[in-house]
This record gives C-alpha cells, sequence and structure tokens, in this order.
C-alpha cells in the first residue's frame, strides 16, 4: 500500500523545522502502509504536547485526550472494537510523567494496542522544561541548576511490569524503526516502542549527533525472549558510561489481551459497539440501590 494514503490534506502543521517528529510521523505511515492497513481500520489516539498532534496529521480515526491520558481511551476503544488496529502516541512528558499511572497500568492490562512515545527528553509544547526522561544536569529556563533526579526508563519499567513487547528506536533512522514498528503492531498484545527524536528548538544537548554518538543497535544474534536478559540490556546508557540499546529488547507471545480477558467476548464474538444495548436493565441498574 501507497503511505500517502494516510496523508491529510491541508493540514496547519504546527512542528518547528527540523522537528524528529516529521519523521516519526513518515516512518510509520511507511510501517502501516506495509502492513495495509487501511485508514479506516485505523484508530490514532494521543494526549497533549507536539507529539501528541501527530493524530491531526495522519488520516484515520482520531481520539486526542488530555494530557498524559492516550492510553485509558486506547484501551477502551479497543475493547469496543476489537477489530481496529490501535495506536496510542504521545510525548515521554504525556506518557511518563502525567501519564506514568496509565502506563504502568495499561501494561498490566496487556491490551492488543501499540503505544509509540515520542522521547525528546523534554517538554516542547511548553517550551523546554525537564521531563521524566531529560538526563542529569540539563538546564532548562525552569531547572536552571539542571535536573538532578535519575531519569526514568520507560524500558526497565515496562519490561518489570509484564509488557509482551518492549523496543526502542531513533527518529533519524528511518528503514530500522520502520521495521520495529512493523513488529510492534503485528504483536498481539501491548507494545511499547519508545523512539529517541531531537527536539531542535529546546533540546540543545539531546541533539540529532548527540543521539548518534549515544545509541547503537543490539547485536543480531540478541534474542528478545529472556526478560533478565531484556532488563539488563535496558537499563544500559550513558549514565552507566555505555551507550543507548536500540532495537527489539523483549517480546512474551501468547497472553491473553485485556480484550480477550473481558467475559463480554466470551460466548459472543460481535464488537461491543454493534451490540444493542438492553436500556431497561440499564436503567433499572441505575436506579437500584445496588452497589456494584
Ligand atoms: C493536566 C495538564 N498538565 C499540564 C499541561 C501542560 N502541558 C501540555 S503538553 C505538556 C508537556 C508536553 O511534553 P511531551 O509530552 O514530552 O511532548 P512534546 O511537546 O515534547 O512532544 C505539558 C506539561 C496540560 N495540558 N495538562
Amino acid at each position: 500500500m501507497n503511505p500517502e494514503v494516510y496523508d491529510m490534506q491541508n493540514a496547519d502543521v504546527a512542528w518547528c523545522p527540523g522537528c524528529g517528529n516529521f519523521a516519526i510521523l513518515k516512518t510509520l505511515k511507511m510501517a502501516l502502509a506495509d502492513l495495509e492497513i487501511p485508514p479506516e481500520n485505523l484508530v490514532m489516539v494521543s494526549g497533549i504536547g507536539q507529539a501528541g498532534k501527530l493524530p491531526h496529521y495522519i488520516k484515520s480515526n482520531v481520539f486526542n485526550g488530555l494530557h498524559g491520558r492516550s492510553l485509558s481511551p486506547a484501551t477502551g476503544i479497543k475493547a469496543s472494537n476489537k477489530n481496529m488496529n490501535v495506536v496510542a502516541v504521545s510525548g515521554d512528558g504525556c506518557t511518563y510523567g502525567e501519564g506514568g499511572n496509565h502506563f504502568m497500568h495499561t501494561i498490566r492490562r496487556n491490551p492488543d494496542i501499540t503505544n509509540i512515545v515520542h522521547n525528546n527528553m523534554v517538554y516542547g509544547l511548553t517550551k523546554g522544561q525537564a521531563s521524566p526522561t531529560s538526563q542529569i544536569n540539563l538546564k532548562t529556563p525552569f531547572q536552571v541548576d539542571g535536573v538532578f533526579e535519575e531519569p526514568f526508563n520507560p524500558l526497565a519499567v515496562a519490561i518489570s511490569l509484564g509488557a509482551t513487547f518492549v523496543a526502542r528506536a531513533f527518529a533519524g533512522d528511518i528503514e530500522k524503526t520502520r521495521k520495529i514498528i512493523k513488529k510492534a503492531v503485528e504483536h498481539k498484545g501491548y507494545s511499547l516502542v519508545d523512539i529517541f527524536q531531537p527536539c531542535p528548538t529546546f533540546n540543545k544537548v539531546n541533539t540529532f549527533q548527540w543521539f548518534k554518538n549515544n545509541i547503537y543497535y543490539l547485536e543480531d544474534s540478541y534474542k528478545p525472549h529472556n526478560k533478565a536478559k531484556a532488563l539488563k540490556r535496558a537499563v544500559e546508557g550513558p549514565h552507566e558510561s555505555g551507550k543507548f540499546p536500540l532495537g527489539i529488547f523483549y517480546i512474551k507471545e501468547g497472553l491473553k489481551t485485556f480484550e480477550e480477558n473481558l467475559s463480554v467476548y466470551e460466548k459472543v464474538d460481535t464488537p461491543l459497539f454493534k451490540r444493542e444495548v438492553d436500556r431497561d436493565k440499564l436503567k433499572k441498574l441505575i436506579e437500584s440501590k445496588k452497589k456494584i
């Protein structure tokens, strides 16, 4: 399929020139086209931020929720129409900061959704404050003495909570990122793709070149099926006097998804949104004093 099927005509794009978001958008469209997912079968869900605007620029069904709240509507959408391909996309601030609690508990539920996080290590939309993934000593107009907190490690958190697909990519490498996104979308269950992305306007430290100097790919011989080994690789990085590995760290297959665990799908396969609501039953339930 041609990635142009996802092009939005006359979209007024709000991203700065040189922003890594452009490459992520382009790569995502290529990966979805490779998988031949028609726009009508795709739901893009986001929170708030520059990354959170991505669904505005891709022809598909869209739900743009509150800051930090991309994953709960994405889970609900998938549960009510399990035939849809659901991709939740937002920034590191939105997903790991404001949405940190949702991030953790969505992983535990394992809905069959893909979670793409644009990780520019800064809050872009609100003009450059530190985010949970900001590196130690990063100075910003708000953190004038530099960041002193330990950076949030989304991969290690996801692996330890039992995420069934965990990967990291770089916006500057379209071909490898395209392959990773394809595998993530194909994966049955929750998949995380954290994508390093330069923010040329508000992060003058973690630039395109900085990322190039501080990343490498997991070896071809690396097998992503061992949780302890995946965790060990996930904690590597410049803070441990190394580099950040990229690639697929962990995959666990065969686990039931959130939707599959719902009793409503036990006997009937029809998506919830297509079913008739028994209004009398609902009314009785609302009016009853019974505690649920
Ligand atoms: C509840 C709430 N808190 C704070 C904000 C302000 N706010 C909007 S976007 C954002 C951070 C965006 O950073 P990130 O998610 O990393 O995305 P980026 O803009 O860098 O792509 C913040 C703090 C908000 N809109 N709502």
